[in-house]
Parts: structure tokens; C-alpha cells; sequence
């Protein structure tokens, strides 16, 4: 099959696209990292699914490896401490939703906004990626759709019970993951991943999951405009 080259007029090397990526990707592998760790602890609050969900993890775990080789190949180092300030606000918010077993907030915030938000960004950046990141991109968005499938049909299977629950988390973080895409417009935008694009994609991404879990199109109207109260 032919391979779409990359965009030509894009230079890796150059300083401003490796300073951009210096944050870019270690958002990326700090929300892997995160992402691995939330799994986990989802196993543990879902025995039922704890098998599933600690294969979930294992493929966190691989994907956060694969953008620290993406990063190496650029010969950037990636801003850790950049990132983990950049996900602090949500972490916290799962971090006290598992501490109070609530399930279904721990669900939207790991597997439905945090996927959708990979899977915006993965989508959007594989056609300007270099070819090296390209490839392994490629392989982790397919992942993603995977731990996004899992939140659905979870919730799906408890939608009766949960939908309370879903409305107020949907509430409390919405606004942060519209924040953080704010804080990145520059950088993204310098890896020529467009902001409109993005946000296109998550809404596109996050009102599927949303009414493939039993939201009305109503429901998913008012539930969307609540990220833009950020
Ligand atoms: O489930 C996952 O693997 C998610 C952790 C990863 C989210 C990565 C977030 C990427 C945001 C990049 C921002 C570019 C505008
Ligand atoms: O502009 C709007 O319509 C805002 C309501 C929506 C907020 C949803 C948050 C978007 C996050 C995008 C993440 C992109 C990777
Ligand atoms: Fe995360
Ligand atoms: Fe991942
Ligand atoms: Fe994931």
C-alpha cells in the first residue's frame, strides 16, 4: 500500500519543533503513565473486569514506551515536570472519585474524556508526524479505541444507575480537559496539529461514546456545552 509521505515543509529538527515537542511529548507520556495507573486501580474497584482492565494497563504501559522512543529519536527531552503539573487537576479528581469507589466518575474521566482526548490528538497527529513517530502512533490510537469501547459498554450495561453520576462528572471535568487544551494551542499548533481539528475530533469522539452509552442527542447538547463554563 502506498504511505502518504510526510508533510515536506515540517523540519524535526529545527529548535521551535523540538522545544514544542519537548512538551508535547511528555503530556503524552505522562498521560500514558497516568493512564496505566488508573487501569490498575479501575481492576481493583471492577473485580469482575480485572483481567481486562490490567491488559488495558499493560497496553498503557507499551504506549508510554513508544513515545519516549519517539521523543529519543528526536533527540528531545521530554518536560516531565511540564506534564505532570498539566495533569495534575484531573488526576486528583480520579484520584478522589477511586478513593470514594465511585466507579462511573473514575470511568468517564480515564476511559471516555481521557481516551477521547488521545484519540483527537492521535488522529490529528499522525499525518504530520514524522515517519517514525507516524508508525507507532498508528499502533497505540487503535488501542485507544479499545479502552474507550470498554468504558461504553460498561457504563452502557449501568446506564440507568450511573446517569446521575456521569452528568455531575461530566460537569466537573469537562472544563478541565477544554483548560488543557487551551494551555497546548501554541505548541500543537507548532507540530502543525490545528486546534479547531482537535476540538472537532474530541466532540466528534466524546458524543459517540456518550450516546452509544444512552444519552439522548439532547442529553449530549447540554452535556458538551458544559466545557465551555472553563
Ligand atoms: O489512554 C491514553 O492512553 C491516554 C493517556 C493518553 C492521553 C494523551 C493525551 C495527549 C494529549 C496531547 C495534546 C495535544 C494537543
Ligand atoms: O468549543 C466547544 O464547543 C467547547 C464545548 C467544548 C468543550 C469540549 C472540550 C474539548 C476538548 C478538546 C480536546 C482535544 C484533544
Ligand atoms: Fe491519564
Ligand atoms: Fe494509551
Ligand atoms: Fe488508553
Amino acid at each position: 500500500m502506498p504511505q502518504l509521505e510526510a508533510v515536506p515543509t515540517i523540519d524535526y529538527q529545527s529548535e521551535t519543533y523540538k522545544d514544542a515537542y519537548s512538551r508535547i511529548n511528555a503530556i503524552v507520556i505522562e498521560g500514558e503513565q497516568e493512564a496505566y495507573e488508573n487501569y490498575i486501580r479501575l481492576g481493583e474497584l471492577i473485580p469482575d473486569s480485572q483481567a481486562e482492565l490490567i491488559k488495558l494497563s499493560k497496553m498503557e504501559n507499551r504506549h508510554k514506551k513508544g513515545f519516549q522512543a519517539c521523543g529519543r529519536n528526536l533527540s528531545v527531552t521530554p518536560d516531565m515536570e511540564f506534564a505532570s503539573e498539566y495533569f495534575s487537576q484531573l488526576h486528583g479528581n480520579f484520584q478522589k472519585a477511586a478513593a470514594e469507589n465511585k466507579v462511573v466518575t473514575c470511568l468517564l474521566i480515564q476511559s471516555l474524556i481521557i481516551e477521547c482526548f488521545a484519540i483527537a490528538a492521535y488522529n490529528i497527529y499522525i499525518p504530520v508526524a514524522d515517519p517514525f513517530a507516524r508508525k507507532i502512533t498508528e499502533g497505540v490510537v487503535k488501542d485507544e479505541y479499545t479502552h474507550l469501547n470498554f468504558g461504553e459498554v460498561w457504563l452502557k450495561e449501568h446506564f440507568e444507575e450511573s446517569r446521575e453520576e456521569l452528568e455531575q462528572a461530566n460537569r466537573d471535568n469537562l472544563p478541565i480537559i477544554w483548560k488543557m487544551l487551551n494551555q497546548v494551542t501554541e505548541d500543537a499548533r507548532t507540530l502543525e496539529m490545528p486546534k479547531e481539528e482537535l476540538i472537532e475530533d474530541f466532540m466528534i469522539a466524546y458524543g459517540e461514546a456518550l450516546s452509544n452509552i444512552g444519552f439522548t442527542t439532547r442529553d449530549i447538547m447540554r452535556m458538551s456545552a458544559y466545557g465551555l463554563k472553563a
